[in-house]
């Protein structure tokens, strides 16, 4: 089976980068919907559109046998009151956990279900935290340094992203 992928890499964003990784950006103007205060999003947006997060993912042809390994970096920064967030998204059918790892940082994963009971736990530089199936799972920087964590599920999921943002963690 010359497909599947065998390798090992620098435990960072910069060693996935050097290893080929593909890099997703999301920017300010791509998240608006996701704050409070749209006033405060548009005055920063006048000036500039910042990069709120990036998420480092090896480019290897998935089988739903596989393990999807991204590393996340969300910088520091506010929008209004609100801290810089990750969209968030239940791993939908079949509802499937995952293991975050915080590499630098400070920050914590909010949780929901469908039926809105809401969790928050740490994500931060040496702890691991774990979403079993069922909760959605966003992750928000509380501090002054970017957040940077690993994060590992099957390569089956199917992110579900609207779901989320109708319950928007609230
Ligand atoms: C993470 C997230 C990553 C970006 O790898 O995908 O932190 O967050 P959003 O996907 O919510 O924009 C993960 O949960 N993967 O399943
Ligand atoms: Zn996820």
């Amino acid at each position: 089976h010359a497909h599947e992928p065998i390798f090992a890499i620098p435990f960072s964003p910069a060693g996935y980068e050097k290893y080929g990784a593909h890099v997703t950006r999301r920017r300010l103007s791509q998240l608006r919907h996701l704050y409070g205060d749209p006033v405060a999003v548009d005055q920063i947006l006048a000036r500039e559109d910042p990069v709120v997060y990036e998420v480092y993912e090896m480019p290897y042809p998935y089988r739903e046998t596989d393990l999807l390994i991204n590393i996340t970096v969300l910088y520091p920064g506010r929008v209004g009151g609100e801290p810089y967030m990750t969209k968030g998204h239940f791993h939908a059918e079949p509802d499937t956990a995952e293991a975050v790892i915080g590499l630098e940082g400070d920050g914590e994963m909010l949780l929901q279900r469908r039926d809105g009971e809401l969790r928050k736990v740490p994500v931060s530089e040496g702890t691991i935290s774990y979403a079993g199936g069922g909760w959605a799972h966003r992750v928000v920087n509380t501090g002054s340094r970017p957040l940077v964590f690993f994060a590992v599920s099957g390569a089956n999921i199917v992110h579900d992203y609207e779901t989320a943002e109708r319950l928007n963690f609230s």
